[in-house]
């Protein structure tokens, strides 16, 4: 497959809790390919809105849209309830992208429905982890990647 471009997912206006392991995805996704999303898990990247005027959010919208078109696989953290990448997902479907779900039932979260059931196996993987089991959970989907 060459370099692989990955882009990964995480709430920023949906929340910036996980950060910390947005960060610990983000790394590992590092040894497979190129994140373009790599500010998505920067601690410097508040919730607080201040550069979301209109025209830097259509900004972001459109480079962000050509990132999804550009990536060869996505990666979301869904754990953190997030408007933005219940939106990447939809549209990452529609252009028919593999995709990984990543969610953790520890949080005591209910992972939407519309997630959940997008599961398919195979083009759209959810899967419930604990973070101790990342590193292994993204080495067999980058494996499994590569036998198709
Ligand atoms: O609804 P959310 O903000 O939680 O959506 C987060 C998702 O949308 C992430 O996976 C990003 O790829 C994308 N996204 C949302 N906002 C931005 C952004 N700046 N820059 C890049 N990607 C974004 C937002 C600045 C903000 C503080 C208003």
């Amino acid at each position: 497959m060459g370099d692989v471009k990955v882009y990964f997912c995480g709430s920023i206006c949906g929340g910036r809790n996980d950060v910390p392991v947005y960060q610990k995805v983000v790394k590992k996704l590092r040894t497979y390919g190129t994140v373009l999303t790599e500010h998505v898990s920067s601690s410097e990247l508040t919730d607080k809105g201040e550069d979301a005027v209109v025209a830097g959010a259509r900004a972001i919208h459109d480079r962000d849209v050509e990132w999804l078109q550009e990536s060869d696989v996505i990666v979301a953290e869904v754990t953190q309830p997030s408007l933005g990448v219940g939106y990447e997902l939809g549209r990452a479907v529609a252009m028919k992208k593999r995709i990984l779900c990543l969610f953790r039932p520890s949080s005591g979260r209910c992972l939407s429905a519309m997630i959940r059931g997008a599961e398919d196996g195979q083009m759209f993987v959810v899967r419930d982890y604990v973070e101790d089991d990342l590193d292994n959970i993204l080495e067999e989907f980058f494996k499994s990647l590569k036998r198709t």
